[in-house]
């Protein structure tokens, strides 16, 4: 039998992938600054006090650095005061709390945060439970992620925050929708899990966690809706692990070496190109979860600042 051109023109055009769109981080993070920035501008108009966002940042980590760094250039682009104040690595844990003590105590310091990872010596709990919690805007304090977990006003932490700012802004369906979530940390995992599960938007979501314990991982996520990547394995999840139509989240930031300036480039959890085609959403790295992180901090400087969480 003869097969027509209009036969085969309509076989290549059902057989034709339908490539998944982009979920633009760095796009939305850089509208959220501007936001920011037209609240500080008003502030400034009126002859208030401008918000103040302080780092402590301690020992020579070349990420730290460069991540605390950023931190200092977010606020100078949104209009914030900011304060470094740097530990060198043999500082020990007395002199950090003096110096927490000293920020939790100065009015005229809306929000801190303590840039990890800490040196070894140092008790990174007793570092963290000694910041004041109105002040912890990288919301790592046990009681934030306490509040957190029974839906009370809190700061989310920074990376959460703008996974669900992310999904906010385009409007990704959330609820009934089965989230399967890789990797149980303290910063992203874990609370991730407890926030896809909320009574809110984003949220009211069916939840599974798994982590290094969890056998045959494609087996949750190939019946996942949504998968949020946080384990920090290079190209971990395949195309062939998830359903088609699945939105993939990538919080994956590993530093793999190469030959360029740099020297390194930075590498997702999601092996792009195999989940694009199958995928209906995807962030990508760079230019994803990151640049949201970013920029929820700024955020969170500026709710401290108008004491939305903690009112009095
Ligand atoms: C991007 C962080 C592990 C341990 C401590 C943009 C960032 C990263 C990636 C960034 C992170 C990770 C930060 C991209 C802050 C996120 O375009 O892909 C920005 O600056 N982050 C941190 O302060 O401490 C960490 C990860």
């Amino acid at each position: 039998k003869k097969i027509s051109k209009f036969e085969i023109n309509l076989k290549s055009k059902i057989k034709r992938k339908k490539m998944a769109q982009i979920l633009d981080g760095l796009k939305i993070s850089n509208e959220i600054k501007q936001e920011i920035k037209a609240e500080v501008d008003k502030i400034k108009a009126s002859g208030k006090r401008i918000p103040h966002l302080s780092a402590i940042l301690v020992g020579n980590n070349g990420a730290s650095k460069a991540y605390v760094n950023s931190k200092v250039k977010d606020c100078a682009e949104v209009g914030f005061e900011s304060s470094l104040y740097k530990f060198p690595s043999t500082a020990s844990e007395a002199e950090l709390l003096e110096k927490i003590e000293e920020l939790n105590n100065d009015p005229n310091v809306d929000g801190f945060i303590v840039q990890l990872p800490l040196p070894k010596q140092m008790d990174q709990e007793k570092i963290i439970m000694a910041i004041n919690p109105r002040k912890d805007v990288d919301g790592f304090h046990p009681e934030n992620f306490g509040r957190m977990a029974l839906e009370m006003d809190t700061f989310l932490p920074a990376t959460p925050f703008g996974i669900l700012t992310l999904l906010e802004r385009y409007n990704i369906e959330t609820k009934g929708k089965h989230c399967v979530i890789i990797g149980r940390s303290r910063i992203v995992g874990r609370p991730m899990s407890i926030l896809m599960g909320r009574k809110d938007f984003p949220g009211n979501s069916t939840v599974t966690l798994t982590h290094s314990y969890t056998p045959h991982i494609e087996e949750f996520t190939k019946n996942a809706d949504i998968v949020i990547t946080a384990l920090g394995d290079p190209h971990f999840l395949k195309g062939e692990m998830i359903k088609d139509g699945a939105v993939v989240i990538d919080v994956g930031i590993t530093r793999v070496e190469d030959n360029t300036e740099k020297g390194y480039h930075l590498a997702g959890d999601v092996d792009f190109d195999s989940c694009a085609e199958k995928a209906s959403w995807i962030t990508p790295v760079p230019g994803g979860v990151g640049p949201m992180t970013r920029a929820m901090l700024m955020k969170n400087t500026l709710l401290a600042y108008k004491h939305t969480i903690y009112k009095d």
